[in-house]
């Protein structure tokens, strides 16, 4: 399909994939609304958003597998190679439709790419419970009918196990740290931050699409897996980093959602930049407004950030230009193509993450 984007040739797998996951519960005797109801939920909550995630797990297979050393091509991906790249891709994308579920029901959201969140869809309510474990089992079935036969079938089940516990872990403490009644500023920190968000974003959305790929193109040098998490985690903080940015500053129509992060009393990288730099009298403001339920305090709250000695839009520029410096330099540091065999296979190359770091600087989505 030359013609199409990659974007929209990894999309035009999904319903291939629907149809797979349909037919099992077809197979399983499930009557006519159960099947509508799990097409439903799958078309909304999956396929909608940026998909870099799924992407980055096709685009890291073929940096592997088809360029040399120098980013130059050598050949493209079989159509079976990029089928089984998107596969794994609609899996990180279903991990992802899974959290995101659970994560608007957690944290009390309205949107979600731009619809209403699943939990908020007419006559859905609680039931999005159960519709988030069964986009959690989408991903085991495809993996099952997909990879079982392969010899690194274990390492894939074994990176979403891990990743998803991981992932979990970060949820806890983003949610332990924000209790809707008890707002208590001084339990917040960057370094509290850090741990949050490596936890709850960067192991699934930055480590996981890249190790699935190098598992898959065949990479089993151990020390290249650390080497991937080294640059990645810091990647993945950065992102998380836009994300509570983009929560207070980024416009809804375009992020598809309604910042929540001020009224949820969370412990974002907005509220600890201000903590650092504010004075007592903004402090006093920040401990009566934070996490407050409502539109008058969360405007307040709003008005420190703008403080010119805070200025939180002001000091994330910084560190978006600091962070995007500081990880390019971790990436050229990095040799051209680590752990590669003589005739330059089996490596690591450095442009996965430039390529990743790329698809993420300055987002405004
Ligand atoms: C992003 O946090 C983190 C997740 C979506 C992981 C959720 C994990 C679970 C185990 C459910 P966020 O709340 O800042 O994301 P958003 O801004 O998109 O709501
Ligand atoms: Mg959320
Ligand atoms: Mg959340
Ligand atoms: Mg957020």
């Amino acid at each position: 399909m030359p013609s199409s984007s990659p974007r929209e040739r990894f999309l035009a797998v999904f319903p291939a994939l629907s149809a797979e996951l349909l037919d099992y519960l077809r197979s399983e005797g499930m009557p006519a609304p159960a099947i509508e109801w799990y097409e439903r939920s799958l078309a909304h909550n999956t396929p909608g958003g940026k998909l870099n995630r799924g992407l980055s797990v096709v685009d890291t297979v073929d940096i592997i597998l088809c360029t040399d050393a120098q980013g130059k091509r050598t050949r493209e991906l079989s159509e079976e190679e990029y089928r089984d790249a998107a596969v794994l891709g609609w899996c990180v994308e279903l991990l992802q439709a899974y959290f995101l579920v659970a994560d608007d029901m957690m944290d009390a959201s309205v949107t979600r790419r731009g619809q209403p969140c699943w939990y908020r869809m007419p006559g859905v309510g609680n039931i999005a419970i159960n519709d988030a474990f069964m986009l959690e089992a989408a991903i085991y079935h495809l993996l099952k009918t997909h990879f079982r036969t392969r010899p690194y079938y274990g390492l894939l089940l074994e990176l979403f196990h891990d990743v998803t516990f991981q992932t979990e872990l970060g949820q806890l403490i983003d949610l332990i740290t924000a209790p809707e009644d008890d707002v208590d500023l001084s339990r917040f920190s960057l370094q509290k931050h850090h741990l949050i968000v490596v936890y709850k974003t960067a192991f699934y959305s930055f480590y996981l699409p890249v190790a699935l790929a190098m598992r898959m193109a065949g990479l089993d040098d151990e020390s290249l897996y650390k080497r991937a998490l080294d640059i990645l985690l810091p990647l993945g903080e950065y992102f998380q980093v836009q994300d509570d940015y983009l929560d207070c500053y980024g416009a809804p129509e375009v992020i598809g959602k309604i910042g929540t992060d001020i009224q949820d009393n969370k412990c974002s990288w907005n509220i600890n930049v201000a903590l650092a730099h504010a004075t007592s009298e903004q402090r006093a403001v920040l401990d009566a407004h934070y996490g407050q339920r409502s539109a008058e305090s969360e405007e307040r709250v709003k008005a420190v950030f703008r403080a010119e000695n805070i200025d939180v839009e002001k000091r994330f520029k910084e560190y978006e230009k600091e962070s995007h410096a500081r990880i390019e330099k971790m990436i050229m540091d990095m040799p051209e193509n680590v752990g590669a065999k003589d005739d330059g296979s089996n490596g690591l190359k450095r442009e996965v993450f430039r390529s990743f770091l790329e698809k993420v600087y300055k987002r405004t989505k």
